[in-house]
């Protein structure tokens, strides 16, 4: 029989903190300490705190500081449906969370982790994550494109400040135009949009056209050249002559034709192609299958697997590319906290994943900028994989 020892800071009841080991099956009394009281998010100008954070999580003081954070962006004006709900996604997914609590480790500065025991995987054992808030809405800017500008403005910043990823929730799909047009871009560095998505949002309107809007601000990213490429994954459905669009920049993978590998390759091209050095992570909930998720504003039918589509994912995120941001758009709120439709937790499930995947990411490009070779290396050898990229090191 092993010996169990206190791994998890499970509760704090006035001053009595509860503490678990690994498997859960003893619990413990602890003495209240300083490293153990919980971080708290920081104070974002523009940004109201979350009544409880994400999965209830809070990382320790003594952790390392948030390498991901989490902010909502409650917005609606972008998008073309009349009373649409899509502000309460953020909202949504974060009661949703509730329900999977993870726990703060008492040893390093990790978590008790999510198991998905659909696939057997452990998700965001070591990711440093907290839950930054939800952007407030402008009254006074209602009617302008970016009402929420001052928080997500304050928390780019401080993501910058602290080299974390940001992971942003809204909304409808004209935040990522937002998103991308405020994030900091050194001097000569190219970016390419990877975009999961049902629709090309690359529309063209004789009225409204001027205007980025859920449905054409991939066309404003690529003809102000915000990003040098965009790869659109998922896309299926009929569509009129006038509702298609072609530009050099953007690269298609359609519903029927995506896999993993095909994912990896196209991307591996078109970092070699558009020399491009970041990238940005987008999905739209309306690429998942209807049957799997269907509260979306303009579902298309015949939708690729969830396991498909969530090894895509995972693929785009293991290409030697160093991604900057991500977030996930386009579903609908709900009426009521206490009557979540259950197809919510599979939106949930994926956002793990994207944060599982970033955070791994990030991880592979901290560990190789450390010695400026080995990334030049990992960077320049076509067909070299991440893994021996980092086994150099
Ligand atoms: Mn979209």
């Amino acid at each position: 029989m092993t010996t169990s020892e206190p791994a998890y800071l499970v509760r704090r009841i006035a001053d009595t903190w509860i503490a678990a080991d690994e498997t859960f099956s003893q619990f413990y009394e602890l003495e209240p300490a300083k490293e153990l009281e919980p971080q708290r998010p920081p104070d974002l100008p523009g940004v109201e705190p979350a009544e409880a954070p994400f999965f209830l999580y809070e990382p320790l003081i003594g952790h390392r500081a948030p390498q991901l954070g989490i902010l909502g962006i409650p917005h609606s004006g972008g998008t073309s449906m009349l009373n649409s709900s899509v502000a309460g996604l953020a909202h949504a997914l974060r009661v949703e969370s509730w329900k999977k609590v993870i726990y703060p480790s008492l040893q390093e500065s990790g978590n008790s982790s999510l198991y998905d025991i659909g696939s057997g995987r452990r998700l965001l054992e070591s990711v440093a994550m907290q839950d930054w808030g939800t952007c407030l809405m402008n009254e006074a800017e209602a009617d302008t494109a970016v009402p929420y500008q001052k928080g997500l403005a304050a928390a780019l910043d401080h993501a910058l400040d602290q080299q974390a990823l940001l992971c942003c929730i809204g909304g409808d799909h004209s935040i990522t135009h937002a998103v991308l047009q405020m994030m900091a871009k050194a001097t000569g560095s190219r970016r390419v949009l990877v975009q999961f998505d049902a629709h090309h949002d690359c529309g063209i309107d004789a009225i409204h056209q001027e205007h980025p809007s859920h449905s054409n601000f991939v066309r404003h990213l690529l003809e102000q050249g915000t990003v040098a490429a965009v790869v659109q994954i998922g896309l299926r459905g009929l569509r009129s002559a006038d509702q298609m669009y072609s530009h050099p920049g953007l690269i298609q993978i359609s519903a029927e034709h995506m896999t993993p590998e095909r994912v990896s390759r196209v991307l591996n091209e078109v970092r070699q192609k558009y020399d491009v050095d970041s990238a940005y992570l987008t999905f739209d909930l309306d690429s998942l299958d209807p049957g799997s998720f269907p509260f979306v504003d303009f579902p298309i039918a015949a939708g690729p697997t969830w396991q498909n589509i969530r090894d895509c994912v995972t693929a785009a995120l293991e290409v030697p590319i160093a991604y900057q941001g991500m977030d996930m758009v386009e579903g609908q709120g709900v009426q009521s906290d206490r009557h979540i439709p259950g197809q919510y937790e599979l939106a949930l499930r994926m956002l793990v994943y994207m944060m599982d995947g970033i955070d791994r990411n990030r991880r592979q490009f901290e560990l190789s900028s450390r010695t400026g070779a080995a990334r030049e290396g990992m960077l320049s050898g076509a067909g070299v994989s991440m893994n021996q990229g980092i086994q150099e090191v």
